[in-house]
């Protein structure tokens, strides 16, 4: 496959802008080969600047459920468009919005749009610590909640990707108050609750971990943590930013039925577009500016663009067997992988949950960070290198998930196995 317009304006790129990627994954270091560069997307495919076609499992890193360009939500960005793109106050499209965050997840009594998970994730946080008047939190590692500062520690992709737990740049002082435990180990933050009684403000998780890969809550952590935080009086914040709206419409909270006190969202909830919320119980809310003492703005929070694009998503949604559709494409794919590495001899634990999965090179099972072997990411970065010549685009990380979409044909399905029996056989 020829790359040469994606490396002519990756060199270029480089010039002026850090790696020449706006975040840090992106650049494909882990994987030994220069980015492709986007230039279009249809459907269930993405085009390089070269006019390859990759039969994309990325889908933005979660947001393209219904598969890229959907003409209603293009519909509903341009109409939208045209009225004017920001204005910095209040609108009717906002609050329409927040009433559908609120009927898809029974705990989230109200709700603030930012936009991006990263703001969603931090101003949660700080919420949870101005309501209990407590600093510290408690956070697992491989868990990935965005880059604010206290959450930088132990952080899953990217910074596993690179190999460093933690940013530099982030204070010490800062960082002590971050505490973490163990993926899937309830012994663990007992144990760390009990070398901190009164002192943890929150416990932030991801539900599905999609930042070490795709690992699923084992039966009793959700439940235990549940049972934990409310013993102890510590907010329970779930951050649904990539499971939400995507392992079932009420997401994680809904296919696992262990409710958070604040839940974060992203991704699918802005259609593509740059959106963040959080929300939860109205106790813990009404301590929020103009409410209350916790402050946290945005100029773009609520954007118009935004809030349509989210709108439209989440009307298409909620059609009649969408999710069992997104379900069975998932395993049918995961299936014909499995039997693909088998074929091959190539140890694999397939992992997924809903429309999120990954392929681990290995045959041990992954629950935490840990489980994760060292030659695993190497294997990987191969096949990454493999499939991409065939054609499919899969997130360039052992430690990120892929993300299946509506769009995503038969056709695709097979192809795509198809190219993973040729990858397999290269390793
Ligand atoms: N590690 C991020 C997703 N889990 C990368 C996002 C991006 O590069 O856009």
């Amino acid at each position: 496959m020829n790359h040469q317009q994606s490396s002519t304006l990756f060199a270029k790129a480089r010039k002026v802008i850090p790696g020449g990627v706006n975040s840090p994954v992106r650049a494909f270091r882990s994987v030994g080969c220069d980015p492709i560069f986007i230039a279009r997307a249809a459907g269930s495919k993405i085009f390089d600047a070269d006019d390859n076609a990759y039969i994309d499992y990325v889908g933005s890193w979660g947001p393209m459920i219904l598969g890229h360009c959907h003409p209603k939500v293009v519909e509903a960005i341009q109409q939208t468009a045209a009225t004017g793109a920001s204005f910095g106050a209040p609108t009717a499209r906002e609050t329409e919005l927040a009433e559908m965050v609120c009927e898809a997840y029974p705990n989230i009594e109200k709700v603030r749009m930012v936009s991006s998970g990263t703001e969603a994730t931090m101003s949660a946080i700080r919420l949870a610590r101005g309501y209990t008047g407590r600093d510290k939190i408690l956070k697992f590692d491989g868990c990935y909640h965005g880059h604010a500062d206290s959450l930088l520690v132990k952080a899953g992709s990217g910074l596993a990707t690179f190999g460093v737990p933690t940013s530099s740049g982030v204070p010490a002082d800062f960082a002590k108050y971050t505490l973490t435990a163990t993926y899937n180990d309830l012994e663990d933050v007992k144990a760390m609750a009990a070398a901190n009684p009164g002192e943890i403000a929150c416990i932030i998780l991801e539900p599905v971990a999609g930042n070490m890969g795709c690992v699923a809550p084992q039966p009793g952590f959700l439940e235990g943590l549940r049972q934990l935080c409310d013993a102890e009086g510590i907010v329970l914040i779930i951050d649904e930013v990539m499971t939400g709206f995507r392992v079932a419409y009420g997401g994680a909270q809904e296919r696992f039925g262990v409710r958070g006190d604040l839940v974060c969202l992203g991704k699918i909830i802005g259609g593509g577009l740059p959106v963040g919320a959080f929300g939860g119980k109205q106790v813990i809310m009404d301590h929020l500016s103009p409410e209350g003492g916790v402050y946290q703005a945005g100029t773009l929070s609520g954007n118009p663009l935004a809030m349509s694009a989210g709108i439209a998503t989440l009307k298409l949604l909620q059609q009649d067997g969408f999710y069992e559709t997104v379900e069975e494409k998932s395993a049918y794919l995961c299936k014909g992988l499995q039997e693909a590495a088998a074929e091959a001899k190539i140890p694999t634990s397939l992992q997924r949950v809903g429309g999120m999965f990954c392929t681990y090179f290995q045959q041990q099972e992954v629950f935490n960070f840990n489980d994760v072997k060292p030659e695993t990411p190497q294997i990987f970065a191969r096949f990454f290198r493999s499939m991409l010549d065939e054609g499919i685009n899969i997130a360039p990380s052992q430690y990120e998930a892929g993300f299946m979409s509506v769009a995503h044909s038969q056709e695709d399905l097979d192809k795509t196995i198809e190219a993973a029996h040729k990858s397999f056989k290269t390793l």
